[in-house]
C-alpha cells in the first residue's frame, strides 16, 4: 500500500493547522475584481492579513479609483458584513495614509463624519456603511481582500 495519500493528508493538516482555516464571503466580479470579506472576527494585523489576501491572489483592499472607493462603501451597506479592515494605513507618518501592499499614497478616501480623528493613535482604516474610519490596528474585526478576477 502506498503511503503517498497519508503523507498528502498529513501535509494538508499541517498547513491547515499553521495557517488556520479562513473562510470568506466572495463578491460577484466588479471591474475585473472580486472582494473577499473574512467571516471570522480576529485581531487585525496588516502584514498577517495582507499575506492571507496574497494566498487568494490579491491584497488588502486599496481603492485606487473613485468607483472602487464608492463600491467598497456600498458593499458594506448592501451586505451588512462591515465594518471590515482595509489595506489603508497611516502607521508610518500620522495623517499620511497609504496602501500597505504597494506603499502608494491612498486616494479617494470617503471618511465618515468627524473622521479620521486618530483617537488614541488609530492607524488602520475600516469601512462602514457610510464611509471609512481610522481604527486601532489590532482591533478585533473582519477584513476585505481585493482579488483580480
Ligand atoms: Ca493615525
Ligand atoms: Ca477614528
Amino acid at each position: 500500500m502506498s503511503l503517498l495519500p497519508v503523507f498528502l493528508l498529513l501535509g494538508i493538516l499541517m498547513i491547515a493547522s499553521v495557517q488556520g482555516y479562513v473562510s470568506y464571503h466572495v463578491s460577484d466580479a466588479y471591474n475585473s475584481k472580486r472582494y473577499h470579506v473574512s467571516k471570522e472576527f480576529e485581531n487585525f494585523d496588516l502584514e498577517k492579513m495582507n499575506n492571507r489576501c496574497k494566498q487568494l491572489g490579491g491584497y488588502l483592499l486599496q481603492p485606487d479609483d473613485r468607483s472602487e472607493a464608492g463600491y467598497a462603501v456600498a458593499y458594506a451597506r448592501r451586505t451588512g458584513w462591515g465594518p471590515f479592515f482595509t489595506g489603508i494605513t497611516d502607521q508610518n507618518s500620522e495623517g499620511g495614509f497609504y496602501y500597505y501592499n504597494n506603499n502608494k499614497p491612498a486616494r479617494y478616501l470617503q471618511w465618515k463624519f468627524f473622521q479620521p480623528d486618530n483617537w488614541y493613535n488609530e492607524d488602520c482604516v475600516e469601512i462602514w456603511t457610510d464611509g471609512i474610519n481610522d481604527r486601532h490596528c489590532g482591533t478585533r474585526g473582519r477584513y476585505i481582500c481585493e482579488v483580480p478576477a
